[in-house]
C-alpha cells in the first residue's frame, strides 16, 4: 500500500503524506517511498513541490517511527537514519519545496518542515519539538536546522520544553511564512508554486543551493566536534534514553532520572 500519493502537473510536484493510520510517522518505507517521489520530480523537472498530509489532518505528521529507533547502545540519529536522508533530499532538492501543514507536527517531522523551503500553515496547526519528551540526543545537523529555523531562544525553549507552539506563534518569531486559513490553504500553496514556477528555474536552483552552503555554514573545530559526539553518546547510552523509548511502547509517562 502506498504510504505517499504524487501529482505531477504544469512543473509542479504535489506529494501526499497517506499513512494516516500511523499518523504519517516518518518510518523508513514512507521515506524511501518519499525520497523516491522527490527524484521522480527532479527528472521530470519540477520548478516547485508542495509536500502535504491529506485534506482535514489532524497530524500533519507525528515525527520518527519511535518502532524503529534503537532501544540504546546505537546512535538513534545516525548518518543513515530515514529521517537524516529525508532531510538531505529536501535540502538539496533543486526545486523549491512549500510545506503545506494542517494538523499538528511532531518531533523530526518539525525538522523535516523547516527543511522545507516555504512552510504555510492552518491556524490550529502545532509544532513539537520532542526529543528531551522521549530521551533522544538530537543530532548536529538536525540543531543547525532548528538554528537555522528561529532565535537561539525560541530554539531552547522548544528544545527544553517539548511543548507545541501555535501556528501563530510560529509566524510572529519568524520560524514559518504564512498562516492561511484552511479554506485557502490550497489555493494559497498553489499561487506560490505557480509564482516560484514562473521564475528562472536554474536562478531559484542555485540561490536554494547557495543559501543551504552559506546558512549550513558553522564553524566547528574538530576538537568541538567531538566533544559534540560524546555528550550525544552519553545520552543514547543512558538509562533515560532507554527508559524514553520504552514508556512510548508502553503508553506511559517516561520516568527520567539523569543518568
Ligand atoms: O497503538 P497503535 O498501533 O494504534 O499506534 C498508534 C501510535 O503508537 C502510532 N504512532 C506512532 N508510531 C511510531 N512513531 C510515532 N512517532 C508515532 N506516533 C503515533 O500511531 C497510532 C495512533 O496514535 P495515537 O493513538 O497516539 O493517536 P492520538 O490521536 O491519540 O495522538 C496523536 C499524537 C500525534 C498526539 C500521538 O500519536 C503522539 O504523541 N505521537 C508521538 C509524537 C512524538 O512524540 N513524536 C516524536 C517521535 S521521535 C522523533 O521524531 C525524533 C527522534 S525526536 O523525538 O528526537 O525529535
Amino acid at each position: 500500500m502506498a504510504l505517499v500519493q504524487t501529482q505531477f502537473k504544469d512543473a509542479i510536484g504535489t506529494i501526499v503524506l497517506s499513512h494516516p493510520r500511523k499518523h504519517n510517522a516518518l518510518s523508513r518505507e514512507l521515506v524511501a517511498e518519499l525520497i523516491a517521489a522527490l527524484e521522480e520530480f527532479r527528472s521530470a523537472g519540477a520548478r516547485a513541490v508542495i509536500l502535504r498530509a491529506l485534506p482535514g489532518a489532524k497530524v500533519w505528521s507525528a515525527g520518527h517511527d519511535v518502532a524503529e529507533l534503537p532501544e540504546g547502545r546505537r546512535d538513534p540519529l545516525g548518518w543513515d537514519d530515514p529521517l537524516r536522508n529525508l532531510v538531505r533530499s529536501i535540502e538539496t532538492h533543486p526545486a523549491p519545496i512549500i510545506a503545506m501543514i494542517e494538523g499538528t507536527v511532531w518531533g523530526g517531522a518539525v525538522e523535516t518542515i523547516l527543511a522545507c523551503d516555504i512552510v504555510v500553515a492552518v491556524p490550529d496547526s502545532t509544532f513539537a519539538v520532542t526529543p528531551a519528551r522521549l530521551g533522544v540526543p538530537y543530532n548536529v545537523s538536525g540543531m543547525v536546522s532548528f538554528m537555522s529555523a528561529g532565535s537561539l531562544r525560541i530554539v531552547k525553549e522548544l528544545a527544553f520544553t517539548g511543548s507545541p507552539i501555535s501556528a501563530e506563534r510560529a509566524e510572529r518569531v519568524g520560524m514559518i511564512n504564512h498562516v492561511v486559513g484552511a479554506d485557502e490553504l490550497e489555493s494559497f500553496c498553489r499561487d506560490l508554486a505557480q509564482t516560484i514556477a514562473a521564475n528562472a528555474p536554474l536562478s531559484v536552483a542555485s540561490m536554494k543551493e547557495q543559501l543551504r552552503v552559506l546558512a549550513g555554514a558553522k564553524p566547528v573545530s574538530p576538537r568541538g566536534f567531538e566533544k559534540v559526539q560524546g555528550l550525544r553518546r552519553m545520552v543514547y547510552d543512558s538509562l533515560d534514553y532507554a527508559e524514553g523509548i520504552r514508556a512510548f511502547k508502553e503508553k506511559r509517562a517516561p520516568h527520567f532520572v539523569g543518568r
